[in-house]
């Protein structure tokens, strides 16, 4: 591939209103946007999903930066990415880091896609126009009338934060304003052992699933609990990689996979992930990040994998930002998002607005 020069930006995008889990609050959101060129002009972009802080996964922004610059753009020779399935090889030397990969993976596939006139969803293979969506309500919002606000915007699937302990009385609220509502729980790993009893007393209120009750890493006791709940448990946090998935798959510790492209490390990672999950007859969706839609472009062309058979955490851009790095932002239409068709990620970025919500920047040349 011609691969000229890789540039990142440290952006901070102001969010409507504050997101809450029990594990922080995020008021801004400060994110890295990685750009790949060719001498013909030809952009490609990627987004470095981490935080500002490691509430979520160990990785922050701070991180991915030092990992790019000092240890990918150093060491890779990116003239030997014939393909973008190239890069992840190229990488296997820098341990860890998801992230910081995902992040310039991402603008591969995008500039790959520009110089090959492809989309990223008919690259690699998806088969969906339109993907579902769905909504999660951060413990900053009111959740009744958040909801009944989303209700009417035509979300697919409905996500709540919880706070332990008070669980009952958020999915009750939700059962009150609208009882049919397909309603699922985020943990965040908030459950320790002595919970295997509290957790298995919400099986009444017949969710469509519980994420990441337990810490990542404990694939034993997600066994366990899943052992004796009919609620199917679904992996976030514990799944970083393939060898994750397949672990998580076969000692039975979830039955649902939540994929995101930046924890699992790309998206070849993410399409592998998918494959093998198809395989077992484990339906996945597609997780959000609270992301730009730079982002979030790259995610509708995940989702339109055949097995992402669940309504995603993927929203339009207005639930998170008043304004998008891309333009024209995305849009939910009656529950659903159109996949884009055109060359790469299919979405025009916003230029002047990224320069605007560039907090520093710094360009390498890769030959
Ligand atoms: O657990 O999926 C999560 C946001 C921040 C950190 C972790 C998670 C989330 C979300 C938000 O659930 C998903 C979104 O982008 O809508
Ligand atoms: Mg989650």
């Amino acid at each position: 591939m011609n691969i000229d020069y890789l540039s990142l930006r440290l952006v901070e995008l102001p969010l409507r209103s504050p997101f809450r889990t029990h594990q922080g609050l995020i008021k801004k959101r400060t994110l890295i946007i990685v750009e790949v060129g060719d001498q013909s002009g030809r952009k490609g972009y990627g987004e470095v999903t981490a935080f500002a802080e490691p509430f979520y996964t160990s990785e922050t922004t701070q991180t991915a930066w030092h990992i790019i610059s000092d240890c990918i753009v150093p060491t890779i020779d990116f003239q030997k990415v014939m393909h973008p399935f190239d890069f992840p090889e190229q990488v296997t030397g820098i341990q860890g880091h998801p992230m910081a990969k995902a992040g310039v993976e991402g603008a591969i596939w995008d500039l790959y896609g520009k110089q090959t006139g492809q989309s990223l969803s008919q690259m690699i293979g998806g088969s969906r126009k339109r993907v579902k969506a769905g909504a999660v309500i951060s413990l900053s919002d009111s959740t009744a009338e958040g909801i009944e606000a989303l209700e009417k915007k035509g979300y697919e699937r409905y996500k709540l934060k919880v706070d332990k302990g008070k669980e009952r009385e958020v999915i009750e609220q939700v059962k009150r304003v609208s009882p049919d509502l397909p309603l699922m729980i985020d943990a965040n790993g908030a459950y320790t052992e002595k919970d295997m009893d509290h957790i298995q007393t919400l099986d009444k209120y017949g969710l469509i699933m519980i994420e990441q009750p337990f810490q990542a890493g404990d694939f034993y006791l997600h066994q366990q609990l899943q052992q004796h709940l009919k609620t199917p448990v679904c992996l976030d946090e514990s799944v970083m990689n393939f060898h994750d998935a397949k672990q998580a798959i076969q000692l039975v510790s979830c039955q649902v996979i939540n994929i995101k492209i930046s924890r699992v490390g790309g998206l070849s990672a993410a399409i592998k992930i998918h494959d093998y999950c198809a395989q077992e007859n484990i339906p996945v969706w597609c997780g959000g990040m609270i992301e730009s839609g730079i982002s979030k472009a790259h995610n509708l062309a995940l989702a339109s994998l055949p097995n992402f058979s669940i309504p995603g955490d993927l929203s339009g851009s207005d639930r998170y930002f008043e304004k998008d790095l891309v333009t024209p932002g995305i849009q939910m239409e009656n529950g659903e998002i159109e996949v884009p068709s055109h060359h790469g990620i299919g979405i025009e970025v916003d230029e002047s607005y990224l320069e605007r919500v560039t907090k520093k920047s710094k360009r390498f040349r890769l030959k």
